[in-house]
């Protein structure tokens, strides 16, 4: 963990052209309703970038679900109150929001997922928001995304 944490940090110092972008993250959630980062950056020469969520917990989803959704930081407040009327069935999200850029689907404690989305769909210097939109919980379970400049 610390070791991978030093290689991205000095490859981001050194931001090498040559090197291959990392174009993939994997977030952890747990029982105590949070998520394991705060913030994360997506790499704009990613064609498309992955995020991959894991629930280190071990309570149900039905009790302590996560997922991971994302939003321009203006979106995510009307989300999160569609999404909660969405209901479980729907993963906590509106069918069809346009407000939602990418989300993965709810999941309980041992469980993992992903979701990869096209880059393209980013703007440089617009806010984003990675939240959780299990009913509740993005009040905590939220963080900034942003588009690497
Ligand atoms: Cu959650």
């Amino acid at each position: 963990m610390i070791g991978k944490f030093a290689v991205t940090a000095l490859l981001s110092v050194m931001s090498l052209p040559a090197m291959a972008a990392q174009c993939d993250i994997t977030i952890e959630s747990n029982d105590a309703m949070q998520f394991n980062m705060k913030e994360m950056t997506v790499d704009k020469t990613c064609p498309q970038f992955t995020v991959n969520l894991k629930h280190v917990g071990k309570l149900p989803k039905a009790a302590m679900g996560h997922n991971w959704v994302l939003t321009k930081e203006s979106d995510m407040q009307g989300a999160a109150t569609d999404g909660m009327g969405a209901g479980l069935p729907n993963d906590y999200v509106k069918p069809d929001d346009a407000r939602v850029i990418a989300h993965t689907k709810v999941i309980g404690g041992g469980e993992s997922t992903s979701v990869t989305f096209d880059v393209s769909k980013l703007a440089a210097g617009e806010n984003y928001t990675f939240f959780c939109s299990f009913p509740g919980h993005s009040a905590i379970m939220k963080g900034a995304l942003k588009l690497s400049s």
